[in-house]
């Protein structure tokens, strides 16, 4: 499916004044509103009691830590397999993580234009024919914080380094599948999942429970509704007992806690698809530029300022990934830029999400820079520069990873 076109339509529709769920009316009303701490029309709450910000240990040796975000500590993948562990896996929510029942729990798909809801309990989902998917759960703003401190720009949101990214085996039912059953309307146009987690607040206004659309296409395309993380029953902190998992899409589309389902014959829109997730800056139209797919990437298993010894062959190691296909190569500078080498890509790569790398590396004593730049199978690679997005969204430059050597 070509989501380029899908997000220039939706832009179109956007701009139009075609929109059901959050209305560019709306969204100006919430501009307007933002400090001044008046409310938008609001959706019902999520019927959740909290079981914690994150309920997970977060160990410093694995996450560095962000209110109720924690990022994984790339050393810690040094030595670890293709999949991200869950007690490393890093966390994103946008309030807490909620507890939920799931003997009274149920999904609800609801098409809003046959006005008919269908509801599966969570033994009915695992009755149908299921699928194991590795898939990468990235958020949007990973690597975010090199805006400021390799360009020098002012970008607002969660001040990232590389550990937003977490590689999974998923297993659960295909959202069409469950549509099938459901037995919804030709006419949709767009699904949109949402959380059972409490309510976002922002500025002071309720933005109701987080949600954000995506088109039919894509729903029947390969979208799953995930139970189970590396062969385990979904993780509290990542959705239990029910996400959804969206493959090559930004993080947020892979709501965590799903609910509800709503299949419209509209397109829909969310403060997560018109005021976050959104491209907004100089190079933009004012309304932001709508995004939904990731980048391309590389990250060493290493801490910035570590220190190595000097005058000793080490072997460094790392990972590139990028949503447009299998990495075709990775090249290894250890002097700044100046130089480059090709890393020896090793391991399996199970639908090819992301590829494992290492280079040997004889470092004198002082200070260095590494950096590391892949190539994508379609040609793309990572640039110098990220453009600047007011929102900090798809940092894919190459990072550069001070160390030393004594
Ligand atoms: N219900 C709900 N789903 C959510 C979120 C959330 O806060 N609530 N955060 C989203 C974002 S921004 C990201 S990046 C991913 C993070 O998934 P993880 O916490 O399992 O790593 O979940 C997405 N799904
Ligand atoms: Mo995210």
């Amino acid at each position: 499916m070509d989501e380029r076109a899908y997000d220039e339509r939706r832009l179109r529709d956007f701009r139009a004044g075609r929109t059901r769920g959050f209305s560019r009316r709306d969204l100006m009303r919430l501009t307007a509103a933002i400090g001044a701490g008046a409310a938008l029309p609001v959706i019902p709450a999520a019927p959740a009691t909290a079981a914690g910000p994150i309920v997970k240990p977060l160990p410093e040796d694995l996450f560095r830590l962000f209110g109720t975000n924690a990022e994984m500590r790339w050393s810690a993948m040094r030595d670890q397999g293709y999949y991200v562990p869950v007690d490393r896996f890093f966390v994103r929510n946008h309030t807490v993580t909620p507890e939920i029942d799931p003997a009274t729990w149920a999904l609800e798909i609801s098409d809003l234009g046959r006005g008919r809801s269908t509801f599966f309990a969570l033994d009915d989902l695992k009755r149908l024919p299921c699928e194991t998917r590795p898939v990468a759960i990235e958020c949007a703003g990973n690597g975010r914080s090199f805006y400021t401190t390799q360009q020098g720009q002012t970008v607002s949101g969660t001040a990232w380094q590389l550990g937003a990214i977490g590689v999974g085996r998923w297993k659960g039912v295909r959202l069409s599948t469950v549509l099938r059953r459901a037995g919804i309307g030709r006419d949709a146009v767009d699904v949109q999942p949402i959380g059972l987690d409490p309510n976002f607040v922002s500025g002071g206004v309720d933005l109701g429970p987080v949600r954000r659309p995506f088109p039919i296409s894509k729903a029947f395309d390969d979208v799953l509704l995930a139970y189970e993380l590396n062969g385990e029953p979904l993780p509290a902190d990542h959705g239990f007992p029910l996400r959804v998992v969206v493959p090559g899409w930004i993080g947020i589309a892979s709501i965590k806690w799903v609910g509800r389902i709503d299949v419209s014959p509209e397109p829909l829109f969310s403060p997560w698809n018109t005021q976050f997730y959104r491209l907004f800056g100089p190079d933009f139209p004012a309304e932001g530029r709508p995004f939904d797919r990731q980048v391309i990437k590389s990250a060493f298993e290493l801490d910035p300022g570590t220190t190595f010894p000097a005058g000793t062959r080490t072997r460094l190691t790392g990972r590139s990934w990028s949503a447009a296909g299998p990495i075709r190569e990775t090249t290894v500078s250890t002097d700044g830029g100046v130089t480059w080498r090709r890393a020896r890509p090793y391991g399996s790569t199970p639908g090819n999400v992301w590829q494992r790398w290492e280079i040997d590396w004889t470092p004198t004593a002082g200070d260095h820079v590494l950096q590391a730049r892949a190539t994508d199978v379609r040609g793309n690679t990572q640039p110098e520069t990220a453009r600047f997005n007011t929102l900090g969204y798809l940092f894919d430059a190459v990072v550069r990873v001070p160390v030393t050597a004594a």
